[in-house]
């Protein structure tokens, strides 16, 4: 009988390479994704395979992380030995637009979780190990340099704070109800298959467009923060290797080096060749209220207790990311070269990679956004980043088009 493992967030990126990783290592695989107007599943379509057919191990079952009567219902039917709580509002910057909802979901979520397999455990008898998403934003404004399973937290931002919640809910079911529930407190990992709206893949996807003449600008928000960058392939192994190690514990996973967001998009137009200073400006609206400033992870204790290192580093990445995105650039100038679909011009529309592929126009998905906010043009932006706290009133105008446009 194949090992079952049930993942939350099945669809966003570390959902596609856990599936993947844990589908290769013999498991059947099933996910919990939410019920959208449109499909979902692009990160996983190469996965799956439909049910009719023979030794179908990935399934896909609709639930949600506030629906606690869908997570119990999903673990009965699924009877999983592994849990990995990935679903999460993510995104950082949009956390402080949607302090509650982001806070119920990752806090309030994880703990109908929590309380899910406790009682499916109970009531079944089965084993069953719990991975928990915890993240290096936790640390917020650093207080040890650099950051390991001993250093105290220090959240700045909703997401953050509720990350918090859920990492200590996982400790305390680890020790009240002798659970086996790991915290992976995970550094910033990416890959082709990161969401469009996070710094690097805008990056990377800007950056090929312009090299095509599909975009001309990028606007970015802080340049200076310092981030340690890994891969998000290497990532989802040491979540598996946590849940297989003799005792459930909390692992620091990262790459113990830090880079400005101004390394990587230097490093990235360094590789296409292109000058960053003719096309890249600053929008305040990218600002965040208040930042964690710098990053940096010590995984000594995975490295030394799972076996687990990263293969990737951060010029590594950027090939990678870029030599994916060209792909998909490539084939949007195709496409716009053939009539099919209408030239981006500017940022101001995000690149909409279903609507490319599937050939849809650009027009049919909302029109494009207004130029946004203040800009520094040309070269000042490798100047200092104006740190100015962004008003209230002007946070307040979210122009949720516009933001998405600009790519977050
Ligand atoms: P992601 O690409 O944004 O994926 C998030 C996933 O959560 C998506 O599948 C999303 O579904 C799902 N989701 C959101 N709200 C949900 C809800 N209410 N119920 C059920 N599912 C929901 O994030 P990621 O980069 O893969 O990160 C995975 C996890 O690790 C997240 O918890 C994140 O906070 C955490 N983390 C990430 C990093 C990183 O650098 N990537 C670092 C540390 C921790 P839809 O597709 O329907 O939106
Ligand atoms: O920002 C700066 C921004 O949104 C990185 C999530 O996966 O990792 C991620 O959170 C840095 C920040 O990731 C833009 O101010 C500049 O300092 O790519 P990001 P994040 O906020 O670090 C952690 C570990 C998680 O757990 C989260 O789920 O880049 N930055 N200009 C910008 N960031 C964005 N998004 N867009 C910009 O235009």
């Amino acid at each position: 009988m194949p090992r079952v493992a049930l993942i939350t967030g099945i669809t966003g990126q570390d959902g596609s390479y856990l599936t993947e990783f844990l589908l290769g290592k013999g498991y059947e695989v099933h996910g919990v994704m939410r019920r959208a107007s449109v499909f979902t599943t692009e990160r996983i379509d190469h996965l799956y395979r439909d049910r009719h057919g023979e030794n179908v191990r990935l399934h896909l079952h609709y639930g949600d992380l506030l629906d606690a009567m869908s997570l119990r219902r999903i673990l009965s039917l699924v009877q999983p030995s592994e849990v990995y709580n990935l679903a999460a509002q993510s995104h950082v910057l949009t956390s402080f637009e949607q302090p509650v909802y982001t806070a119920e979901v990752i806090a309030i979520g994880t703990l109908h979780l929590l309380e899910a397999v406790r009682d499916y455990r109970d009531t079944s008898g089965n084993d069953v190990r719990f991975y928990q998403a915890s993240s290096s934003e936790m640390y917020g404004k650093v207080q040890t340099m650099p950051q390991n399973e001993h250093t105290p937290f220090c959240p700045r931002s909703p997401y953050a704070c509720a990350k918090v919640q859920a990492y200590w809910q996982t400790v305390n079911y680890r020790e009240a109800y002798d659970l086996f529930a790991c915290n992976g407190i995970l550094f910033n990992h990416e890959s082709p298959r990161r969401g469009e709206t996070f710094v690097t893949r805008k990056i990377t996807r800007a950056a090929t467009r312009i090299k095509l003449g599909l975009q001309d600008k990028l606007f970015l928000g802080n340049l200076d923060a310092k981030r340690d960058w890994g891969f998000a392939g290497d990532y989802v192994e040491a979540m598996w290797l946590m849940l297989q190690h003799s005792v459930a514990d909390d692992f620091v996973v990262a790459t113990g080096k830090t880079y400005a967001v101004r390394d990587f998009l230097e490093e990235t137009f360094g590789y296409l060749d292109i000058d960053p200073a003719e096309h890249v400006a600053i929008d305040e609206r990218y600002l965040r209220p208040t930042e964690v400033n710098v990053l940096l992870g010590d995984a000594a204790k995975a490295r030394e207790r799972l076996g687990w290192k990263p293969t990737v580093d951060m010029p590594g990445l950027v090939r990678m990311m870029v030599d994916s995105d060209m792909r998909l650039a490539k084939q949007e100038r195709a496409l716009v070269d053939a009539g099919h679909i209408a030239g981006q011009s500017t940022a101001e529309r995000s690149a909409d990679r279903a609507s490319i592929l599937r050939g849809v126009p650009f027009e049919e998905h909302g029109g494009p956004g207004k130029p946004a906010g203040r800009l520094v043009g040309g070269q000042s932006v490798f100047g200092e980043v104006e740190k100015q706290r962004v008003a209230a009133v002007d946070r307040s105008e979210p122009a949720p088009a516009n933001r998405l446009a600009g790519g977050g």
